[in-house]
This record gives structure tokens, sequence and C-alpha cells, in this order.
């Protein structure tokens, strides 16, 4: 993930509007700020927090079998990457490609423009020969402009479990504009962290080092420094939980007693009962079966699930009929 260059209006309207709701919420989104992003760094690197370490493992493990159905082709084709980030684990498969002489075109798509720039720079060291074409938007307005397409087939990524972070309905809204963005015989490669033991998953979002406490804690942080807002953080308790039907592992912030809370940017003064909840981030598990659903939905055929060694979590590629 990575920071977004938040519009202050936007903003100020969602905390507005997520804490006039009942229940109370929060748009995860806002998670990554500068504190937020670094803060995330860590999670990737907590012991509990496995989701990156397999995915990682797929990509190093199987990058050739993933890459062998465009490869197929023979023919330039576009690596579109949705949420590039830092590209970690993205550079496992350009690496493949520039070694091997492949022709294509790498386009990162990431509503953080110093996101991109670092991204470029980096791989502008790394890489020299690799042709870069950044664009800076959101998912949803890349997949309607689809300034990459040409005619060449297309190999959209969209890793590390980000649409986890969409609730069902708008999952499958993002599914419908990756029918929408591609053309027939398109690939997408999407990471989906799976349904497994309950205390694994709750634990990834609990860990012992309350380093996720600090990251959700940092949403009503950053409200107090963008929005004038007066919370005190030690009186809201970090807590997750996982319900294995859904699959869907939430995580909030409980108020501890009945407080006001002012935020001075919206003029309003907000009141919490003891106990109350906000609601700040939904990190949905999928089962295979969701998966393939998810796909039909889109118009997408899986082609094959590419699991780590523990099943935990799967890249999954997709076709367009
Ligand atoms: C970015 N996203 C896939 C992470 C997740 O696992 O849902 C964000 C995160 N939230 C708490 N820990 C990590």
């Amino acid at each position: 993930m990575n920071a977004k260059n938040t519009d202050f209006g936007t903003f100020a309207q969602d905390v507005m509007l997520g804490l006039n709701s009942k229940p109370k919420t929060l748009p995860s989104k806002y998670f990554y700020d500068a504190k937020g992003d670094k803060l995330f760094q860590d999670i990737m690197a907590l012991p509990e927090y496995y989701l990156t370490r397999k995915e990682y493992e797929i990509l190093e493990g199987q990058h050739k079998e993933i890459l062998a159905r465009i490869l197929a082709q023979q023919q330039p084709f576009n690596l579109v990457e949705l949420g590039a980030g830092d590209g970690l684990k993205t550079k496992i498969l350009l690496r493949f490609l520039i070694k091997n002489k492949i022709q294509f075109s790498y386009y990162p798509v990431d509503f953080s423009g110093s996101v991109l720039e670092e991204l470029e720079q980096g791989l502008a060291e790394e890489l020299p020969e690799l042709e870069v074409i950044p664009i800076q938007s959101t998912y949803r307005d890349s997949l309607k402009a689809q300034i990459w397409e040409n005619g060449r087939p297309n190999l959209i990524l969209f890793l590390g479990a980000n649409l986890g972070n969409f609730g069902v309905e708008e999952a499958i809204n993002i599914v419908d504009h990756l029918r929408v963005g591609t053309k027939k015989g398109d690939q997408v490669l999407l990471g989906f962290d799976l349904k497994k033991n309950p205390q694994t998953i709750l634990d990834a979002y609990h860990d012992s080092q309350g380093v996720t406490r600090e990251f959700n804690l940092n949403l009503l942080d950053r409200i107090n420094r963008e929005l004038g807002g007066d919370f005190d953080r030690e009186s809201f308790v970090h807590w997750p939980s996982y319900d294995p039907v859904s699959g869907e592992c939430r995580s909030h912030l409980v108020s501890k007693k009945s407080q006001l809370v002012t935020i001075d940017a919206l003029s309003q003064t907000f009141e919490f009962e003891a106990y109350e909840c906000i609601f700040t981030e939904i990190s949905k598990k999928y089962s295979f079966s969701e998966i393939s659903a998810l796909a039909s939905s889109g118009g997408f055929q899986v082609i094959e699930n590419f699991t780590d060694s523990e099943g935990y979590f799967s890249d999954v590629l997709w076709e367009k009929s």
C-alpha cells in the first residue's frame, strides 16, 4: 500500500459522513499517510502477518508458470499493475522478463505521485532497459481510461490481497471494472488471502508487538493532526474480529468510555457511548469457490490458482472469455 495524496475536503467529508453513521465508520484508505505507510511496512515484517511472505513465496517459486500463458502468445504485451506501491513483489516478474529479453511495457498504476516517482527511479537504476509508463490514478478510473490499450495482450496485476479490503458488493464492482477494462484473452492475476484456521487470521491483525494497533489508531491521530480533532487515542481499544462464515476480518476502535470528541474542521462534536465502535477496515478471506464465483461475475475464466506451500494465500490467474 502507499501514501495517498489526500484531498483535505474529501478526507473531511468522509470523516463527517463516517462518524455520523450508525455504526460509526472510518474508511481504511485513510490509514496510508506517511506514518501509516511506515507502519504498514512494519506490519509486513511481523511474524504473525503471513500474507506478504506467502505471496512473495508464490511469485518467487512459480513466476515462470504464472507468466507461461502470456508468453505462449509470443507477442509483445502490456503488464499493468493496479496499486503498484514499492513494486517489491512485481520486481520478481520484471527481472525474469528482462533477463529473458521479452518485449513488454510496464504500466504501474497508483494514486500517489510520489510512490510512482520512487518506483520509476528505482526501476531506472535496477532495470534500465525496462519501459515504464506510470499512471497516477485510482484502480477504477485507470480501468475506465485503459491508456495502455494498444491491441496487445494485457496482463493486469492486482496483488497483495488488496481486493480483500473491499466489501463483497464493492469487490464485485471492481471485478466489473476489470471486465470493462479488458478484452477477450487478456489475463488478470489477483492476490487472495484464503480462509484458514481463524486463530491464524486473527493473530495477523492482533500482533503481539501492537503494530497493527498503532496502524489502526493512526486514523485517530491523523484526524487530530489534519482536521483539528481531540481524540484521546488511549481511550480507544484496537479490536479485530474474524467471522469464519463470511471470511471477514473486521477491525474496530472501541471507545472505552462515554466521551465527546470535537473536530474543529468539521465544526462538530461527536458523542460516543461507552463501548461504542468505529468500524475501520475489512480484510476479507476467500475460499476457492468464492474466487471462482467472482471471476464468473466479470466474465473471466479461472486458469490456475498459484498457492503457497501451506495453502494460506493464492495468486489466481483469470482470463477474459
Ligand atoms: C493492504 N491490506 C491488504 C492489508 C490487509 O491485510 O488487509 C492492510 C492491513 N490491515 C491491517 N494489517 C494489514
